[in-house]
């Protein structure tokens, strides 16, 4: 019998010996052989498009840190590229797309079931990344959840506020809306087909869900995320989620069960009293300050400490409240990991 995988434990409810450890964005510009990978890839996008390179970055953080899990390596902007959407990432600005704010443009999107013809390279990669872990180590698909990913689509870049999206929802909403599912039906595809090429594990990144008041938090963050996990389960019943909805502060409570997930991750901002109370309803991810990474020293151990005894006794699987910065030390990333591990 094969043992079961330390992740997968925490993410069926389990409380386990030591929590599971993986990073957002554990593979990334902070390790010196990421950085060498991109350049021989010649641009990031090339580098999530060459499956052999995107497993390998993959393994990297696996490699060095031995992780108890992997994250496919893509982006959540490829959705919008593969639906037709021009995207380009400029260095030191971030992700540049075509928008899409009128019915027009929106209908001159791609049908879903051509996205595939874009996504073939993705779902390479995450077939060699099966073939290629550790036993021990559980891998991870991903995708940006609907709201997030039409943010970009709508303001054509990061923006801090979201303010293009919100005005889109406000003042047409039904384009808004439209855009929303189709997203949310190519997501369902994406993520189906990821699963079938072997992800034992889901994560949604809702990354600007906390921007929703409280009506659209349910109508636009809520809503398409279960529908997006409904649709998955119905196929593969047992796939554990796990669902990001950055800054939801207090709409942490009860989200796992209105969405049907099996894991809330939570940032930075929330305490542990409140992270304890999330787990009497569900296994959570987070949630150390990624700026203790940069940091490092006694600040990182002792944070470490608290944040693994507070959570000792429920399922926890111990990350980052966000990605690790291109800043952060790798060495601060061994000191934690002896931290958790002795
Ligand atoms: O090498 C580089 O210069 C590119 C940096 C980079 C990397 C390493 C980007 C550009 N994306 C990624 C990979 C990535 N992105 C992963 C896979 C690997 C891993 O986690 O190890 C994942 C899960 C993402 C997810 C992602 N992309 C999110 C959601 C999570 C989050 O950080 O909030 C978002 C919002 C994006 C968009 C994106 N991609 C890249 C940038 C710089 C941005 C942010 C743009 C902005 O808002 O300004």
């Amino acid at each position: 019998m094969t043992e079961e995988k330390l992740l997968i434990k925490a993410l069926e409810g389990k409380t386990t010996s030591k929590p599971p450890v993986w990073l957002m964005r554990q593979a990334g510009r902070y390790l010196p052989e990421y950085r060498a990978t991109r350049a021989k890839a010649g641009d990031f996008l090339s580098l999530c498009y060459n499956s052999e390179l995107a497993a390998k970055v993959s393994l990297q953080p696996i490699d060095r840190f031995n992780f108890d899990a992997a994250i496919l390596f893509a982006d959540i902007l490829l959705i919008p590229q593969a639906l037709g959407v021009q995207l380009k990432f400029v260095e030191g600005e971030g992700p540049r797309l075509s928008t899409i704010n009128t019915q027009r443009e929106l209908n001159n999107l791609r049908p879903v079931d051509e996205i595939d013809a874009t996504l073939l390279p993705v779902y390479e990669t995450v077939r060699i990344l099966k073939s290629r872990l550790p036993n021990h180590v559980a891998l991870i698909g991903f995708a940006g959840a609907p709201w997030t990913v039409a943010t970009y689509m709508i303001a054509g870049k990061g923006t801090v506020d979201q303010s293009p999206a919100h005005n889109l929802l406000k003042h047409n909403n039904i384009v808004f809306e439209g855009l929303l599912e189709k997203i949310t039906a190519a997501t369902i595809n994406y993520l189906l087909m990821q699963i079938k090429s072997g992800a034992e594990v889901i994560q949604i990144f809702d990354s600007w869900a906390g921007s929703l008041n409280r009506t659209d938090f349910e109508k636009y963050c809520i809503k398409p995320i279960n529908t997006i996990i409904s649709s998955l389960k119905k196929i593969y019943p047992r796939i554990p989620i796990i669902v990001f909805p950055r800054g939801a502060q207090q709409r942490y409570l009860g989200f796992a069960k209105k969405t049907g997930a099996q894991s809330v991750a939570v940032d930075q901002n929330i305490s542990l009293e409140f992270m304890k109370m999330l787990q009497l309803e569900t296994c959570v991810q987070g949630n150390l300050d990624p700026t203790l990474m940069v940091k490092g020293g006694n600040e990182l151990i002792d944070a470490t400490k608290r944040l693994r005894d507070e959570m000792a006794g429920g399922p926890h699987i111990f990350n980052l409240g966000h990605g690790i910065t291109p800043d952060a030390c790798p060495k601060h990333v061994e000191l934690m990991l002896r931290v958790l591990r002795d």
